[in-house]
């Protein structure tokens, strides 16, 4: 079944350098709610050089519009992919790039977390690791990509190692440029929690001044210094 799903993901996210995706193994790992879902695909999709470091100088209305376009996008990505799946006989639950008030826990307002990690998935998949700044790295174009992902109930090898640690080593280009200070610089391993090396409601607090100033819009909080500067996966 595996050589299925991995013939209908090959059909279906198209082969153009701009896409990435992987298989990930996610026993024990999520949370009770998705319950009976072990397996995940993970798929990233790159956004545009010209917006992405058009981003070093600060936010913008094309970082916003684009940030839009790509969830929308992927969104119907994942929709598509988990029908396909479902249609194998293999039960599938699509996530959507911003995932949404279900996964959202009630106290998000406390912790700014969800029940569902797209970068864990990723990282499951041996697509990146977790860089400086908590952004999902991927080997091929470092944080310049938004992710989605699917969950089955159907055991998937992953078709690389997962990757359990950080590959930033000593740069700490994203860390200097964070406007928030948000980062301290500590590498990430799987046993590393969040708040020990990056400041969630600092970023956050930022991110939605930085996007009311430059945008007008106070529905979300988009910065994306820390995509611009990073070295990996820039041309
Ligand atoms: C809540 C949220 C926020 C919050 C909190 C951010 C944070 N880093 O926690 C705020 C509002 C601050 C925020 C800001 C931004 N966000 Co945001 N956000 C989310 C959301 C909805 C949930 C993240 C969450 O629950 N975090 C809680 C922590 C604990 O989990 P985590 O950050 O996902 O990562 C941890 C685990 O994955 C773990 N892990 C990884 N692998 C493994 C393996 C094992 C075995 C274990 C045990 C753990 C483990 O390591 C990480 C660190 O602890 C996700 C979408 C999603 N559902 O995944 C997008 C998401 C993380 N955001 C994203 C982006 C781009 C941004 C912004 C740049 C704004 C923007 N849209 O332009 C900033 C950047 C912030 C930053 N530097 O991380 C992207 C990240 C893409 C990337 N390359 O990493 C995501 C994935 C959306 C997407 N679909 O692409 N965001
Ligand atoms: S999004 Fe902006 S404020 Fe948040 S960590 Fe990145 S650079 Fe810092
Ligand atoms: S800028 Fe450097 S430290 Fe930050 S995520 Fe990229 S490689 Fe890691």
């Amino acid at each position: 079944m595996q050589e299925r799903i991995v013939e209908l993901l090959s059909k279906t996210i198209p082969d153009d350098g701009r896409h990435i995706w992987g298989l990930a193994d996610l026993s024990g790992l999520l949370h009770e709610r998705f319950k009976g879902y072990g397996y995940g695909i993970c798929i990233g999709k790159r956004l545009d050089d010209s917006v992405i470091d058009s981003l070093i100088k600060g936010t913008n209305m094309e970082y916003y519009r684009l940030y839009k376009d790509t969830n929308a996008y992927l969104s119907g990505l994942v929709t598509d992919l988990a029908a396909k799946i479902n249609e194998l006989g293999i039960r599938s639950l699509s996530i959507t790039p911003t995932s949404n008030q279900l996964y959202r826990s009630p106290e998000y307002a406390r912790t700014l977390r969800h029940y569902f990690s797209h970068k864990m998935v990723g990282t499951r998949a041996g697509l990146g690791w977790i860089g400086k700044c908590d952004l999902f790295i991927s080997v091929k174009f470092g944080a310049r990509l938004r992710l989605a992902s699917v969950l089955v109930d159907h055991p998937l090898k992953p078709l690389q190692p997962p990757i359990d640690k950080s590959r930033c080593g000593k740069c700490n280009v994203c860390v200097e440029a964070c406007p928030a200070g948000a980062a301290n610089g500590k590498l990430w391993n799987t046993k590393v929690d969040r708040d020990e090396f990056y400041d969630a409601f600092r970023c956050r607090d930022k991110a939605k001044e930085v996007s009311l100033a430059a945008t007008g819009q106070n529905d979300d909080e988009i910065c994306g210094i820390c995509i611009s500067v990073c070295p990996v996966g820039r041309k």
